[in-house]
């Protein structure tokens, strides 16, 4: 059995501050992935890409998605790099598009500031940073957003991470890095109630650093705020399962409920119908108080 505060009601009472949008966490939300990059396959150039992207994310949102991650630039190993001017193209007229029309919260994953403040004029409510607001001036764009943050673990840098990554104790480390980068940003003028903090599974760390973390994820407690957790298809499912990335939907499953009955209140998927009805069934227990 897990020890500690797993499965009691520990998200009660956090809400979220989107750039004035209140989110609500007492029930755990699903963030659904939404990937803007051109469809090299096609002679459509961004328009297509911008189509499909808007398809994908109105789907995601029927499904129960209550937050939509708009990213422009891949962080996976050996993906190419865009220039800030590509990104921000890529991303703002699919976030004022959705902004416009769909009643979600519409995160940006970037890690630029120029990409941060061009979403958020476009209306985003969120920015998902996966180096915790580390590059020059990140910080302050975000703090003059007025949008919420998630703050994410990363050890190293995407192109060399998977490198042979060390710690010496993993959760303690993780811990201690995401602390530090929470007092930054309230010294900063970023206030607690727009903070989520993110072991970033996968982001410099091995299959056992991803178990251990995962195991226990319900010390990240210790920071009072709202936890949200990325496993989907990731390759610690992978390599337990011994699947290809097309068919890591149970085990993904399987990581999303491990996260929420130790109090997790974001999880971030690809695949959001089936994660929804998964955080149903959890919160129907944890709530329920049975
Ligand atoms: C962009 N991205 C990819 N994986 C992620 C994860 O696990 N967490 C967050 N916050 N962002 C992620």
């Amino acid at each position: 059995m897990l020890a500690g505060t797993a499965g009691s009601a520990v998200n009660s009472g956090k809400v979220l501050d989107c750039a004035g949008r209140k989110l609500d966490l007492a029930m755990p939300r699903v963030m659904g992935i939404l990937n803007v990059t051109p469809d090299s396959f096609s002679d459509g150039g961004n328009f297509l890409a911008v189509d499909n992207a808007l398809a994908h994310a109105r789907r995601m949102v029927a499904d129960g998605a209550s937050i939509v991650d708009v990213g422009g630039e891949s962080t996976r190993p050996g993906a190419a790099s865009v220039s800030i001017a590509e990104e921000i193209g890529r991303v703002v007229p699919v976030i004022e598009t959705l902004c416009a029309e769909l009643p979600v919260i519409i995160s940006v994953d970037t890690s630029r500031p120029d990409v941060m403040a061009a979403a958020v004029a476009a209306g985003a409510g969120m920015i998902n940073d996966v180096r915790a607001l580390q590059n020059d001036d990140a910080l302050a764009a975000a703090a003059d957003s007025g949008a919420a943050v998630c703050l994410m673990h990363m050890q190293g840098d995407p192109r060399t991470m998977q490198n042979d990554p060390q710690y010496g104790d993993v959760v303690g480390d993780v811990l201690a890095f995401l602390k530090h980068r929470v007092a930054v940003c309230v010294d900063a003028g970023i206030a607690r109630d727009r903070l989520v903090i993110d072991p970033g599974f996968g982001f410099g760390k091995t299959l056992a650093h991803n178990l251990q973390l995962l195991k226990r994820l319900e010390l990240f407690h210790e920071l009072q705020l709202p936890i949200l957790v990325g496993m989907s298809r990731k390759s610690m499912i992978g390599s337990v399962l011994d699947k290809e990335v097309g068919d890591r939907l149970v085990g993904g499953i399987a990581c999303a409920v491990l996260a929420l009955w130790q109090g997790a209140s974001v999880i971030r998927t690809h695949d959001v119908r089936e994660t929804v009805e998964a955080v149903r069934m959890c919160h129907a227990v944890v709530a329920g108080g049975f």
